[in-house]
């Protein structure tokens, strides 16, 4: 008996109402349910398009607001644990989670999923290969923080901690309702926390590759995705001395296969828009906060006050930098924000301008060759 779960905010009911009938069509599947931002969010467009996915393919489908669930903004992570709690209850044997806006939504997601759960494997995450300037929370964020917080362990291993496409049983389903700590993170932290709690568990994981890529909607200047990035930081602060995974524990992965010709030449987000963002905005407290960085990366940061500075952010620096912010950020605090957000803009850019420009397979692995440098210097880095 298996869900799947679209949770969703403002997205166009037309693609949400394809996606939602391309899982209910699938044989596995027995149950949608689309969880919705808020009340607002549950449209007549979109009541419309769930009866007409129902009715046509006969697979039950209900749409319905999130519950506040969580103690952060109310966000995805309300979303997601709506439907974990939802789901344990009703004892389905397996659950899968998609986002809504994915344009390549289709049934072999769902059966490379099924397939892999039906050799075993507890926790499905659909891995796909991304341009090369996007996943920037992922690669400069999330997978340098659990490199350092987890060294050794298979928790750097997983390519897409951030991931929203994701299949789990019961058994982790039942866990996961159950932790208090997943129950809180109800914003863009949600990924973060859910990969750390399902790596833990003991259960056998398993990355399916999705060749073509996941097409859903990209970015304009990177000003969208700063809440992202505060929530994803702070999500991986809070795992700070948090369980590792048990020795022996097992992550199997799809081989990699080569990435899309056209997803090689994309450029994921408006640089120009993106450059002015380092220079707009200083205030005091930031400034007293940059003045404190180590190395002397304040000095380098400040440049920006006048013209963008961005080039001296390479991978070295940017590992002091994380540590700093592992160490000392705080969500919530405006200037602790707002450094953390120019910080990571300075990195983004320096990456772009620089290893991204050596081309789509050069750019991957320098990418992750950093993952491995900074799980290898972990004790340097960060106290744990
Ligand atoms: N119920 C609910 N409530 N759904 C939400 C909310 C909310 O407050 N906010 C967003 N969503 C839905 C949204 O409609 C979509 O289906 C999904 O969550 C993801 O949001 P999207 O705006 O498409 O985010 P993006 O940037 O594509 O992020 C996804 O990938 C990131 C990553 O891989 O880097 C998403 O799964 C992120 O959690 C992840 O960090
Ligand atoms: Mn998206």
């Amino acid at each position: 008996m298996s869900l799947v779960v679209f949770p969703f905010k403002e997205e166009s009911p037309d693609l949400l109402g394809k996606n939602i009938s391309a899982a209910a069509a699938h044989p596995a599947v027995d149950e949608v349910w689309a969880v919705a931002s808020s009340e607002s969010d549950v449209t007549s467009a979109v009541l419309e398009v769930v009866e007409t996915a129902s009715v046509s393919v006969g697979t039950p489908v209900d749409v319905f607001p999130q519950e506040r669930i969580g103690t952060f903004r109310p966000g995805k992570g309300d979303g997601m644990n709506t439907a974990i709690a939802l789901a344990a209850d009703r004892g389905f044997d397996r659950v899968h989670f998609y986002d809504a806006d994915i344009t390549n939504f289709d049934a072999r997601w769902i059966e490379g999923a099924e397939a892999a759960a039906d050799r075993g494997y507890e926790v499905v995450r659909h891995r796909y290969p991304r341009a090369a300037t996007d996943a920037m929370i992922t690669w400069m964020v999330t997978r340098p923080a659990l490199a350092m917080l987890f060294p050794g362990s298979l928790i750097p291993q997983l390519g897409q901690p951030l991931g929203g496409e994701m299949l789990l049983t019961s058994k982790v389903v039942g866990a996961l309702a159950e932790d208090p700590f997943v129950a809180a993170r109800s914003d863009w932290g949600i990924d973060t926390v859910l990969s750390h709690a399902t790596s833990v568990l003991g259960v056998p994981m398993y990355e399916h590759n999705l060749q073509e890529g996941k097409r859903h909607s990209l970015y304009g200047s990177l000003a969208e995705l700063r809440d992202m990035v505060v929530e994803c930081l702070d999500a991986a602060r809070s795992l700070r001395s948090r369980a590792r995974p048990a020795p022996g524990s097992v992550l199997e992965k799809d081989l990699p296969a080569p990435a899309p010709a056209d997803l090689k030449e994309i450029v994921a987000y408006d640089f120009d828009a993106t450059v002015a963002l380092l220079v707009e905005g200083w205030t005091a407290e930031e400034t007293s906060l940059a003045e404190l960085l180590p190395d002397g990366i304040g000095d380098l940061l400040l440049q920006s006050k006048s013209a963008p500075n961005f080039s001296f952010m390479n991978a070295d620096r940017w590992g002091v930098v994380l540590g700093h912010l592992l160490d000392g950020f705080v969500l919530g605090e405006p200037a602790w924000e707002a450094l953390a957000f120019r910080l990571w803009l300075s990195r983004v850019l320096a990456y772009t301008t620089g290893p991204a420009l050596e081309g789509y397979d050069d750019a991957m692995d320098y990418l992750e060759a950093t993952i491995r440098e900074y799980e290898k210097n972990a004790d340097h880095h960060v106290v744990r």
